[in-house]
């Protein structure tokens, strides 16, 4: 099978909801050397995408995306222990997903992919009041807060945490960045984040240069 008919192939099985075609589609990926990364984005995250057009389209139920969302857990689970871990520590970032939101699957891609290159990351997890990332902000001194948001009725939240950031004095020495499905550049421009990061490479670009910058 070739690379591309394999991408197609792991698309396919959060499609369907197919949780075993998903374990074999990985094991393929990693038997055939696609760098993990390439295999999530390329693969498994489109299915998603397809996925969530089918739900918004009323062709798929809530319990569809919950079976899509497991298959895609699945394969993503079988795939990250194999990006390659860098040593030196670079910087700290605390990340997590705003109150009232429960989707982690792409804030999950950039915490293992910013670890996997060596920064210190505090994944605060789901549906995290703002409070809490300013606690933990001060308390591992970060560099960065990242925060995700998948619904519109949270994204405004984003702009809760840089204001509770700012009341405590800290705003000027954390730089913010965001991102999830409804967030624009210009959302993020709008609210006073540094920077909108539409996948998990362009996060890792982002935070290279605003920590090197
Ligand atoms: C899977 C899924 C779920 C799963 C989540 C499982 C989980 N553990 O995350 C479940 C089934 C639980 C779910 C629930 C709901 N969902 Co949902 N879900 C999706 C779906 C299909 C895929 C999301 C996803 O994981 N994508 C794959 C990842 C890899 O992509 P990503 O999240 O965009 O992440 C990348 C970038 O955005 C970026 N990024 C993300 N976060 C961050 C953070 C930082 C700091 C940075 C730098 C970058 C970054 O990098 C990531 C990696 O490349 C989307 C559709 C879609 N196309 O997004 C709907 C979608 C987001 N859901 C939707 C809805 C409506 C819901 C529910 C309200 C449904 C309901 N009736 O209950 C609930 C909400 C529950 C809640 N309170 O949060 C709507 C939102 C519509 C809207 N306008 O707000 C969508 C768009 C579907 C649709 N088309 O209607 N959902």
């Amino acid at each position: 099978m070739s690379k591309e008919e394999l991408l197609r192939k792991m698309a396919d099985a959060v499609v369907n909801l197919d949780i075993e075609e998903a374990k074999k589609s990985a094991e393929e990926a990693l038997k055939i050397g696609i760098p993990p990364l390439e295999a999530i984005n390329r693969g498994f995250a489109k299915g998603l995408q397809k996925v969530g057009e089918l739900f918004e389209n009323k062709e798929y139920f809530l319990a569809d995306m919950i079976m899509a969302a497991e298959a895609f857990k699945t394969g993503m689970d079988m795939l990250t222990p194999n990006i390659k871990e860098e040593g030196k520590k670079k910087g700290v970032i605390v990340i997590g997903t705003v109150k009232d939101d429960i989707h982690d699957l792409g804030k999950n891609i950039v915490t293992t992919l910013l670890t996997s290159k060596g920064y210190d990351v505090y994944d605060l997890g789901i549906d995290v009041p703002a409070e809490e990332f300013v606690k933990k902000a001060e308390e591992v001194d970060t560099d960065i807060v990242g925060l995700s948001a998948l619904l519109t009725t949270t994204m405004e939240r984003i702009s809760e945490v840089i204001e509770i950031l700012e009341e405590a004095g800290l705003r000027s020495r954390i730089k913010v960045i965001v991102g999830g499905r409804p967030l624009t550049p210009e959302f993020a421009k709008e609210v006073g984040a540094d920077a909108y990061c539409e996948d998990a490479i362009k996060a890792l670009e982002t935070v290279k240069k605003l920590l090197e910058g």
